[in-house]
């Protein structure tokens, strides 16, 4: 029925700094070096920013040793372990860190805690590339804690020393129970200096929270292997849709899916570019879903600046480059 049928779409939604930070990276290091740079893991997780990139002259790698000695190598957003960089200069490569800065300060705090001799307990996805990190930089002092059913196997040293610190793209809901779980068997347990679970993560699920309530179904745009765009689609379902659906492009949407629905929610996950959300803005415009409302819970204006091997080679290019143009004007 035409006019009855409305979208709402969340606010924010789609890229956060630090993905913005770490494709630009990647967009830079091409122009500056030229093609082929190499990429270790996906820069970010999506697939269309992944092929985008391909496209331009990135070629993703899982590990260092796929990378030519003395080539130019990104870690992606996620975070790599002390050994990776380790591995890297072994190799004589060129790195540049795309780790986001929130990433890196969790990664801080895993070292001074263990530093300080702590049982550190990292709540996270086990195999997710961003707990491997962070495990990494201190992995006698640190446990697994996936999920509320995993706090049963929780041991430590010593109860009166002990923290827990988070992966930055979780649910913020389970982590409360996760940890709700933890203190009643540490009541000593201390908690990170500031938050793991980063503004982007927390804020894309505010939004949601207050969508999905209103919504027959909620489409995240997102791949499956973003945590983060993942965790939208549960807190959707949790807050209320009646489904959630985690799709990479407009394409994917199934018809039976908007059957009967009026009002479809519609987010994306850090990872995602908002060209992608557009599509299917007009997939659904084209079944008469032309009615679009923003649902707006925050604004974001956070900015990282680029990596500083990264700036440090582009002053110098363009210092390079004015150089040479007053050497051909003089
Ligand atoms: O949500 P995850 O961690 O899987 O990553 P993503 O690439 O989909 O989104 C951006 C988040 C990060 C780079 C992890 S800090
Ligand atoms: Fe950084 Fe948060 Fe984005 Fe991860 S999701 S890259 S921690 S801003």
């Amino acid at each position: 029925m035409t006019g009855s049928k409305r979208v709402l779409l969340a606010k924010p939604r789609g890229y956060c700094a630090g993905v913005d930070r770490a494709v630009q990276t990647v967009e830079e290091a091409l122009k500056l070096y030229g093609a082929p740079i190499y990429v270790r893991k996906e820069i970010v997780h999506n697939k269309h920013v992944v092929s985008t990139l391909q496209a331009k002259g990135a070629i993703f790698v899982e590990e260092n040793e796929q990378v030519p000695e003395g080539a130019t190598v990104v870690f992606s957003a996620h975070g790599v372990a002390p050994e990776v960089h380790e591995q890297a200069k072994a190799r004589s490569l060129k790195a540049i860190d795309a780790t986001c800065p929130l990433v890196t300060k969790v990664h801080q705090e895993a070292r001074r805690f263990a530093a300080d001799d702590y049982d550190i307990l990292l709540i996270g996805h086990e195999g997710h590339e961003e707990v491997i990190g962070t495990t990494g930089e201190a992995p006698a002092h640190i446990q697994l804690v996936d999920g509320p059913d995993s706090v049963d196997k929780v041991a430590v040293r010593d109860p009166s020393k002990v923290v827990w610190l988070s992966q930055t793209t979780l649910s913020v809901d389970e982590t409360l129970e996760t940890v709700a779980r933890l203190k009643k068997k540490l009541p000593l347990l201390m908690s990170p200096p500031s938050d793991d679970i980063c503004y982007a993560t927390s804020n894309r699920q505010d939004a949601v929270k207050v969508m999905a309530p209103q919504c027959d179904v909620v489409l995240v745009v997102g791949s499956q292997n973003s945590s983060n765009s993942q965790r939208l689609r549960e807190v959707a379902v949790d807050a209320g849709a009646r489904a959630g659906y985690l799709i990479d492009f407009a394409t994917e949407i199934q018809e039976e899916w908007l059957a009967g629905a009026t009002t479809i929610g519609v987010t994306s996950g850090a990872s995602v570019p908002d060209e992608l959300v557009m599509e299917v803005l007009d997939f659904l415009a084209e079944r008469d879903f032309t009615d679009v409302a923003e649902i707006t819970t925050a604004q974001e204006k956070l900015v990282f600046s680029l990596p500083q091997e990264l700036k440090r080679d582009m002053k110098a290019g363009a210092a390079a480059r004015a150089a040479e143009v007053a050497k051909t004007l003089s």
